[in-house]
Parts: structure tokens; sequence; C-alpha cells
């Protein structure tokens, strides 16, 4: 009894004497600098521009990271990651978080050295066909050669899709997104599957985009949203807070432009979201007014949209399921209290 208890209080003094090991948000705000995996390139997405700096949904998703744990958006370095390598490059430290239509799946979560956060948009697999091949449903596509992508969940939904109904298909894996389309145009694949905002963006790249229809049937869900290195609970509740921080100003009407006054004007919750009032964040080693940093460097989720998938982009996708909760979509962020 005695023995056990001098063991339990070495252990302890052990414990206070220890040094309190740097965790990743240590490490990125030791370095000033946000190491953020974004895709090789797809429309409104991550897409570099005219000057090649680095534009999209998933590009501002790490400026707003960036803003909330730095203090400023533009400290953020991209690297662009293949459907095959990106998961490993969180394991291995080359990037603090993934940014890159990555869905979150029980398998990539619970074995993978990685972890998700929170959803970012919600998605569902689709199929790309040549108008001129006849094919108003997937159930017509018996006997497809369908292109896809190594390692996505692309090319295991197709498996059971063509499995659950009874139906034959043929595989032609291509890495690259810009390899399938061309292997598609040339005619070695009947049908490019993967997720539908991915092939509305390569059929929007395509100089006869009204040769091709994306067939309405939607065979699973992707929810999409950005992954970090598993066993960082400090860096996982910043990398999610954040996202839900952008979801929840466009709940509460803050904007880029207004959360200044907001920030003096608002009610107790946008207060809270702003912080001015409350401290919510610190205990997580956040300046005050992380959220607000966040928010004025790319605006609300709804503006962000709006942006680069929604209304004011090429791609003018419908909010669909990503509408806020009380608008019959599934954002739902967690109350700032
Ligand atoms: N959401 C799916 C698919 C994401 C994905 O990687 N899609 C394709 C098309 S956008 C891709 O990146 N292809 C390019 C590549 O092979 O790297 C997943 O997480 O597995």
């Amino acid at each position: 009894m005695f023995a056990k208890r001098l063991s339990a209080a070495v252990a302890a003094s052990i414990c206070f004497a220890m040094p309190a090991m740097a965790d990743k948000l240590d490490e990125i705000k030791d370095r000033g600098v946000l190491k953020c995996g974004i895709h090789l390139g797809k429309a409104g997405f991550a897409t570099p521009d005219a000057e090649g700096t680095w534009q999209g949904f998933d590009v501002d998703y790490c400026r707003a990271l960036a803003a909330a744990v730095l203090g400023d958006a533009t400290k953020v370095e991209f690297s662009t990651m293949s459907s095959k390598n990106r998961l490993t490059a969180l394991v291995t430290d080359e990037i603090d978080v993934l940014s890159r239509t990555t869905t979150f799946t029980a398998t990539r979560d619970m074995r993978n050295g990685v972890d998700v956060t929170t959803p970012w948009f919600y998605d569902g697999q689709g199929f790309l066909v040549k108008k001129a091949l006849g094919v108003s449903s997937a159930a017509d596509l018996s006997g497809a050669t369908v292109c896809t992508y190594p390692g996505t969940t692309s090319e295991r939904n197709v498996n059971d899709f063509f499995e659950t109904n009874g139906m034959t298909y043929k595989a032609l894996i291509i890495e690259g997104s810009a390899e399938a389309k061309t292997a598609y145009l040339a005619g070695r694949c009947d049908v490019i599957t993967n997720d539908r905002s991915a092939l509305a963006a390569t059929r929007l790249g395509m100089s006869d985009a009204d040769a091709h229809i994306l067939l309405p049937d939607v065979i699973s869900k992707e929810p999409l949203g950005p992954y970090v290195k598993a066993g960082e609970g400090r860096w996982r509740d910043v990398a999610a807070w954040t996202a839900m921080a952008l979801i929840a100003a466009e709940e509460m009407g803050v904007t880029k432009a207004n959360a200044a006054s907001m920030a003096d004007t608002g009610g107790p919750g946008i207060k809270r979201l702003l912080g001015s009032e409350g401290s919510i964040g610190e205990g997580l080693g956040l300046e005050t007014g992380w959220a607000r940093a966040a928010i004025e460097a790319v605006g609300n989720y709804g503006e962000l949209f709006d942006r680069h998938l929604g209304a004011n982009s090429p791609l003018a996708f419908e909010r669909g399921l990503n509408a806020q909760w009380n608008e019959g979509g599934l954002l739902y962020a967690y109350p700032f209290r």
C-alpha cells in the first residue's frame, strides 16, 4: 500500500516536472507560416489565377486558418497534393492541414494517422458522359469503361454501385484530373466518375462543354473537409472551429465588411463569436478576435461559396446540402458559447 502511494507520488512529481511538449499549434506559431495542402488544380476549389496566386474555396479556408492562428491570411505556404499522397503528407509533417476535397471516411479517420475536422462541403459521387452516348441514367451504364482516380473514394464507390446493381464495368484508373479528362475525350473510357463538384469543374473546362452531361444520379455521400495529423487535439480543434466560425458568421449575418461594426453593435452571440465579449478560443491558445480575423480575411461561408462556387462563379452551384440548417441544408455550426 505504502509502496503504491509512494510510486503514485513519484509519478506525480515527474509529471509536474516535465516541460510541456510543443504541439502542432505551437510549431505553426513558431514557424509563422501555415503549411496547407491543396488540390493540383480544380476550378472553384483551388486554381492559380493570372498572377499565379492560388484561389478557391479550399484555398481560402487555409487563409482563414492562417488569419485565426497567425493574425495574417497571407502567411500560408500552399503545396499541391495528388489524391494518392495527400494523407501521407500530414503524417510526415510536410503539411499542417489538408484542404483538398477529401472525403471524411471511417477508414481514413481511424487508420491513416490522420483525423477529420468538420465538413466543409457536402458532395456526392456522379457520372459525366458524352451526350452522344445517349445515356440518361447511371442504370444505363452496364458494360461501360469508367475512368476514375487512384486512392479515392470514387474508385471504391463505383465498384459498390455496379456490384450492388448487378452491372458490369471496366475501370480505367488514371492519376491526375487532366490526364483522366484527356483519356475520356480520346474515348479511352465512356464515363468519368468522381465527386459531382469535380465533374462539373471538369466539364466547365471542356471546349465543348455542351456535348457532355452530368447524369442526375448521386451514388454516394462525400462529406469533404480539412484533415489534420492524428493526435493533435488542440490543432484539430482550431481547424474545426475556424470552419465553424465562418459558418456561424453566415448564420448570424456577420460579413467581411460588417464584422468590425458588428463586434460593437451585434447581440451577445455575435459579440462572443467576434471576441468583443467573452474569451472563446483563449483556452486553445488563440488570440481574442481570432474568429473575427478569419471572417475579415475571407468573408463568411456564404460569401466564400458565392465567390468561388455559387452565383458569382462560373460553376454557379446551388447551395443544396451546403445551405444552412435553417434553410434546408446541412451546415450546422456548434454554438459559440
Ligand atoms: N473526395 C474523393 C475524391 C477526391 C479526388 O481526389 N478527386 C480527383 C478529382 S478532383 C482527383 O483529385 N484527381 C486528381 C488526382 O489523381 O490527383 C476522395 O476524397 O477520395
